[in-house]
Protein backbone atom coordinates (compact mmCIF):
# COMPACT_ATOMS: atom_id res chain seq x y z
CA UNK A 1 0.00 0.00 0.00
CA UNK A 2 1.06 3.68 -0.91
CA UNK A 3 2.31 5.93 1.68
CA UNK A 4 -0.27 9.18 1.94
CA UNK A 5 0.63 12.86 1.79
CA UNK A 6 -1.39 15.53 2.75
CA UNK A 7 -0.62 19.28 0.88
CA UNK A 8 -2.54 21.99 1.76
CA UNK A 9 -3.24 24.57 -1.05
CA UNK A 10 -2.87 22.47 -3.35
CA UNK A 11 -4.14 24.49 -6.26
CA UNK A 12 -1.30 26.20 -7.31
CA UNK A 13 2.39 27.29 -6.65
CA UNK A 14 4.34 25.41 -4.20
CA UNK A 15 1.37 22.93 -2.80
CA UNK A 16 1.13 21.84 -5.98
CA UNK A 17 4.53 21.53 -6.82
CA UNK A 18 4.98 19.30 -3.65
CA UNK A 19 2.28 17.36 -4.64
CA UNK A 20 3.75 16.37 -8.16
CA UNK A 21 6.47 15.72 -6.28
CA UNK A 22 5.24 13.10 -3.59
CA UNK A 23 3.68 11.37 -6.37
CA UNK A 24 6.17 10.77 -8.17
CA UNK A 25 7.99 9.44 -4.91
CA UNK A 26 4.66 6.93 -4.97
CA UNK A 27 2.50 8.95 -2.17
CA UNK A 28 -1.03 8.86 -2.86
CA UNK A 29 -2.39 12.17 -2.25
CA UNK A 30 -4.70 14.39 -0.54
CA UNK A 31 -5.16 17.55 -1.80
CA UNK A 32 -6.86 20.66 -0.62
CA UNK A 33 -7.85 24.01 -1.49
CA UNK A 34 -10.72 26.32 -1.76
CA UNK A 35 -10.64 26.45 -5.88
CA UNK A 36 -12.71 23.15 -6.90
CA UNK A 37 -12.08 23.94 -10.45
CA UNK A 38 -7.88 24.37 -9.79
CA UNK A 39 -7.74 21.12 -7.66
CA UNK A 40 -10.01 19.83 -10.28
CA UNK A 41 -6.65 20.11 -12.76
CA UNK A 42 -4.42 19.20 -9.90
CA UNK A 43 -6.71 15.85 -9.73
CA UNK A 44 -6.07 15.04 -13.48
CA UNK A 45 -2.18 16.33 -13.13
CA UNK A 46 -1.87 13.33 -11.11
CA UNK A 47 -4.52 10.76 -12.22
CA UNK A 48 -2.44 7.96 -13.36
CA UNK A 49 0.30 7.83 -11.19
CA UNK A 50 -1.30 8.04 -7.65
CA UNK A 51 -4.65 8.38 -6.21
CA UNK A 52 -6.18 11.65 -5.71
CA UNK A 53 -8.49 12.88 -2.42
CA UNK A 54 -9.22 16.43 -3.67
CA UNK A 55 -10.91 18.10 -0.77
CA UNK A 56 -12.83 21.33 -0.87
CA UNK A 57 -12.60 23.29 1.72
CA UNK A 58 -11.14 26.76 3.60
CA UNK A 59 -8.33 26.09 6.21
CA UNK A 60 -9.36 29.14 8.18
CA UNK A 61 -12.85 27.24 8.80
CA UNK A 62 -12.24 24.96 11.74
CA UNK A 63 -15.82 23.83 11.64
CA UNK A 64 -14.91 22.94 7.75
CA UNK A 65 -11.61 21.96 8.49
CA UNK A 66 -12.95 19.19 10.95
CA UNK A 67 -15.62 18.21 8.88
CA UNK A 68 -13.34 17.26 5.71
CA UNK A 69 -10.18 15.69 7.82
CA UNK A 70 -11.36 14.86 11.25
CA UNK A 71 -12.92 11.77 9.65
CA UNK A 72 -10.94 10.41 6.75
CA UNK A 73 -12.39 7.36 5.01
CA UNK A 74 -10.72 4.46 6.32
CA UNK A 75 -8.34 4.11 3.30
CA UNK A 76 -7.28 7.61 3.60
CA UNK A 77 -7.07 7.82 7.64
CA UNK A 78 -3.40 7.34 8.12
CA UNK A 79 -1.62 10.13 7.00
CA UNK A 80 1.81 10.01 6.82
CA UNK A 81 3.11 12.99 5.33
CA UNK A 82 1.35 16.59 6.16
CA UNK A 83 2.63 19.38 4.02
CA UNK A 84 0.98 22.34 6.00
CA UNK A 85 1.34 24.56 2.78
CA UNK A 86 -1.98 27.26 2.38
CA UNK A 87 -1.04 30.93 3.03
CA UNK A 88 -0.56 34.09 1.28
CA UNK A 89 0.62 37.86 1.68
CA UNK A 90 -1.90 40.43 1.37
CA UNK A 91 -0.95 43.82 1.12
CA UNK A 92 2.69 45.43 1.00
CA UNK A 93 1.72 48.32 3.61
CA UNK A 94 2.89 50.29 7.06
CA UNK A 95 0.79 49.36 9.67
CA UNK A 96 -0.82 53.03 10.18
CA UNK A 97 -2.06 52.47 6.83
CA UNK A 98 -2.94 48.58 6.59
CA UNK A 99 -5.97 46.89 5.46
CA UNK A 100 -7.90 45.35 8.61
CA UNK A 101 -9.12 42.99 6.33
CA UNK A 102 -5.82 41.56 4.57
CA UNK A 103 -4.13 41.46 8.60
CA UNK A 104 -7.23 38.93 9.74
CA UNK A 105 -7.20 36.77 6.21
CA UNK A 106 -3.20 36.45 6.99
CA UNK A 107 -3.58 35.31 10.63
CA UNK A 108 -6.51 33.44 9.89
CA UNK A 109 -5.08 31.65 7.10
CA UNK A 110 -1.41 31.61 7.80
CA UNK A 111 -1.75 30.70 11.93
CA UNK A 112 -4.57 29.54 12.50
CA UNK A 113 -5.41 27.64 9.56
CA UNK A 114 -1.99 26.10 10.02
CA UNK A 115 -3.83 25.40 13.88
CA UNK A 116 -6.57 23.75 12.88
CA UNK A 117 -5.48 21.77 10.48
CA UNK A 118 -2.31 20.08 12.74
CA UNK A 119 -4.59 19.88 15.28
CA UNK A 120 -6.85 17.44 13.43
CA UNK A 121 -4.38 15.49 12.04
CA UNK A 122 -1.76 15.23 14.83
CA UNK A 123 -3.61 12.59 16.83
CA UNK A 124 -3.61 10.52 15.03
CA UNK A 125 -0.37 10.53 13.83
CA UNK A 126 0.70 10.48 17.43
CA UNK A 127 -1.57 7.48 18.13
CA UNK A 128 0.17 5.36 15.06
CA UNK A 129 3.87 7.13 16.10
CA UNK A 130 4.70 8.13 12.95
CA UNK A 131 4.57 10.86 10.59
CA UNK A 132 6.28 13.54 9.07
CA UNK A 133 4.61 17.40 9.38
CA UNK A 134 6.30 19.81 6.79
CA UNK A 135 5.53 23.72 7.94
CA UNK A 136 6.07 25.93 5.00
CA UNK A 137 7.67 28.83 6.31
CA UNK A 138 9.57 31.87 4.78
CA UNK A 139 12.47 33.73 5.22
CA UNK A 140 9.75 36.52 6.30
CA UNK A 141 9.45 34.42 9.49
CA UNK A 142 13.40 34.69 10.17
CA UNK A 143 13.43 38.64 9.33
CA UNK A 144 11.29 41.10 8.93
CA UNK A 145 11.04 44.07 6.47
CA UNK A 146 9.23 47.05 5.31
CA UNK A 147 5.83 46.94 5.25
CA UNK A 148 6.03 43.13 5.53
CA UNK A 149 4.54 43.88 9.63
CA UNK A 150 1.95 41.16 9.71
CA UNK A 151 3.13 38.71 7.24
CA UNK A 152 6.27 38.72 8.82
CA UNK A 153 4.47 38.38 11.96
CA UNK A 154 2.27 35.52 10.31
CA UNK A 155 5.74 33.85 9.23
CA UNK A 156 7.21 34.23 12.68
CA UNK A 157 4.25 32.37 14.07
CA UNK A 158 4.89 29.88 12.27
CA UNK A 159 8.37 29.41 13.34
CA UNK A 160 8.07 29.24 16.61
CA UNK A 161 4.73 26.53 15.85
CA UNK A 162 7.19 24.63 14.24
CA UNK A 163 9.49 24.61 17.17
CA UNK A 164 6.77 24.01 19.87
CA UNK A 165 5.64 21.15 17.22
CA UNK A 166 8.37 19.81 16.76
CA UNK A 167 9.45 18.89 20.53
CA UNK A 168 5.96 17.94 21.22
CA UNK A 169 6.35 15.19 18.62
CA UNK A 170 9.63 14.11 19.82
CA UNK A 171 8.12 11.04 22.03
CA UNK A 172 6.48 9.68 18.99
CA UNK A 173 8.65 9.74 16.33
CA UNK A 174 7.09 12.60 14.12
CA UNK A 175 9.23 14.82 12.48
CA UNK A 176 8.67 18.09 12.01
CA UNK A 177 10.59 20.33 8.97
CA UNK A 178 9.83 23.74 8.59
CA UNK A 179 11.24 25.12 5.18
CA UNK A 180 11.58 28.62 4.84
CA UNK A 181 12.01 29.76 1.53
CA UNK A 182 13.03 33.41 -0.33
CA UNK A 183 11.65 34.44 -3.64
CA UNK A 184 9.63 31.83 -5.66
CA UNK A 185 7.52 32.81 -8.83
CA UNK A 186 4.24 31.58 -7.89
CA UNK A 187 0.83 33.04 -7.57
CA UNK A 188 1.96 34.50 -4.67
CA UNK A 189 2.61 38.08 -5.38
CA UNK A 190 -0.31 38.33 -7.08
CA UNK A 191 -2.56 37.53 -4.37
CA UNK A 192 -0.55 40.11 -2.21
CA UNK A 193 -1.23 43.09 -4.77
CA UNK A 194 -5.30 41.96 -5.29
CA UNK A 195 -4.55 40.61 -8.44
CA UNK A 196 -1.86 42.86 -10.15
CA UNK A 197 -0.14 40.54 -12.22
CA UNK A 198 1.94 43.51 -13.38
CA UNK A 199 3.31 45.11 -10.38
CA UNK A 200 4.24 41.14 -9.13
CA UNK A 201 6.05 40.38 -12.09
CA UNK A 202 8.07 43.23 -11.34
CA UNK A 203 9.28 41.49 -8.27
CA UNK A 204 10.49 38.69 -10.33
CA UNK A 205 12.34 41.25 -12.51
CA UNK A 206 16.65 40.77 -13.12
CA UNK A 207 17.17 37.79 -10.80
CA UNK A 208 16.48 34.08 -11.34
CA UNK A 209 13.53 33.26 -8.22
CA UNK A 210 13.38 30.00 -7.18
CA UNK A 211 10.46 27.98 -8.63
CA UNK A 212 7.75 25.99 -6.56
CA UNK A 213 9.54 22.69 -7.92
CA UNK A 214 12.36 23.60 -6.02
CA UNK A 215 10.87 23.23 -2.82
CA UNK A 216 9.15 20.24 -3.96
CA UNK A 217 12.94 18.79 -4.47
CA UNK A 218 13.19 19.93 -0.56
CA UNK A 219 10.70 18.11 0.64
CA UNK A 220 11.20 14.65 -1.20
CA UNK A 221 14.87 14.86 0.23
CA UNK A 222 13.56 15.24 3.34
CA UNK A 223 10.80 12.28 3.38
CA UNK A 224 13.66 10.00 1.92
CA UNK A 225 16.11 10.18 4.60
CA UNK A 226 16.83 7.76 7.21
CA UNK A 227 14.36 7.52 10.10
CA UNK A 228 17.02 9.00 12.56
CA UNK A 229 17.65 12.07 10.26
CA UNK A 230 15.67 15.00 10.20
CA UNK A 231 16.08 18.35 8.23
CA UNK A 232 14.18 20.73 11.12
CA UNK A 233 14.60 23.63 9.79
CA UNK A 234 15.40 25.14 6.00
CA UNK A 235 15.95 28.45 4.96
CA UNK A 236 16.25 28.42 1.01
CA UNK A 237 16.88 31.14 -1.36
CA UNK A 238 17.63 32.24 -4.96
CA UNK A 239 21.37 32.20 -5.09
CA UNK A 240 21.01 36.03 -6.10
CA UNK A 241 19.04 36.63 -2.57
CA UNK A 242 20.94 37.00 0.59
CA UNK A 243 18.30 38.36 2.43
CA UNK A 244 14.21 39.17 2.67
CA UNK A 245 14.93 42.46 0.68
CA UNK A 246 19.27 42.14 -0.27
CA UNK A 247 18.63 41.02 -4.00
CA UNK A 248 21.51 41.29 -6.40
CA UNK A 249 19.38 42.45 -9.60
CA UNK A 250 20.82 42.69 -13.32
P1 LIG B 1 0.20 30.54 -4.24
O1 LIG B 1 -0.65 31.75 -4.12
O2 LIG B 1 0.61 30.09 -5.59
O3 LIG B 1 -0.49 29.31 -3.50
C1 LIG B 1 -1.14 29.47 -2.27
C2 LIG B 1 -2.00 28.26 -2.00
O4 LIG B 1 -2.61 28.41 -0.72
C3 LIG B 1 -3.10 28.09 -3.02
O5 LIG B 1 -3.21 26.74 -3.37
C4 LIG B 1 -4.34 28.55 -2.28
O6 LIG B 1 -5.47 27.81 -2.72
C5 LIG B 1 -4.00 28.14 -0.84
N1 LIG B 1 -4.78 28.91 0.11
C6 LIG B 1 -4.70 30.24 0.36
N2 LIG B 1 -5.63 30.60 1.26
C7 LIG B 1 -6.31 29.47 1.59
C8 LIG B 1 -7.41 29.19 2.45
N3 LIG B 1 -7.98 30.15 3.17
N4 LIG B 1 -7.87 27.92 2.52
C9 LIG B 1 -7.30 26.95 1.78
N5 LIG B 1 -6.26 27.14 0.96
C10 LIG B 1 -5.79 28.39 0.85
O7 LIG B 1 1.49 30.85 -3.35
P2 LIG B 1 2.74 29.95 -2.95
O8 LIG B 1 2.68 28.62 -3.56
O9 LIG B 1 3.93 30.78 -3.18
O10 LIG B 1 2.50 29.88 -1.39
C11 LIG B 1 2.50 28.68 -0.66
C12 LIG B 1 3.09 28.94 0.72
O11 LIG B 1 4.46 29.32 0.58
C13 LIG B 1 2.43 30.06 1.52
O12 LIG B 1 2.30 29.66 2.87
C14 LIG B 1 3.42 31.23 1.39
O13 LIG B 1 3.33 32.10 2.47
C15 LIG B 1 4.72 30.46 1.38
N6 LIG B 1 5.87 31.16 0.81
C16 LIG B 1 5.84 31.62 -0.47
C17 LIG B 1 6.95 32.28 -0.98
C18 LIG B 1 6.97 32.87 -2.35
O14 LIG B 1 7.86 33.70 -2.61
N7 LIG B 1 6.09 32.47 -3.25
C19 LIG B 1 8.16 32.44 -0.18
C20 LIG B 1 8.06 31.94 1.16
C21 LIG B 1 6.97 31.30 1.62
P3 LIG B 1 -6.92 28.44 -3.01
O15 LIG B 1 -6.73 29.86 -3.41
O16 LIG B 1 -7.46 27.56 -4.08
O17 LIG B 1 -7.64 28.27 -1.72
C1 LIG C 1 7.41 35.24 0.82
C2 LIG C 1 8.73 35.88 0.69
O1 LIG C 1 10.07 37.99 1.13
O2 LIG C 1 7.95 38.25 0.00
O3 LIG C 1 7.25 34.66 2.08
O4 LIG C 1 8.02 37.75 2.35
S1 LIG C 1 8.67 37.53 1.07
Amino acid sequence: MNKIALVTGATSGIGRAVAARLAQEGYDLIVTGRRGQKLEETRQSLSGRAKVLPLVFDVRSLQEVERNLGNLPDEWKNVDVLVNNAGLAAGLESLQEGSIDDWERMIDTNVKGLLYVSRTLLPGMIARKKGHVFNIGSIAGKETYMNGNVYCATKHAVDSLSRSMRMECLPYGIKVTQICPGAVETEFSTVRFHGDASRAAQVYKGFTPLKAEDIADLVAYCVNLPAHVCLNDIVVMPAAQAGSRDFYKE
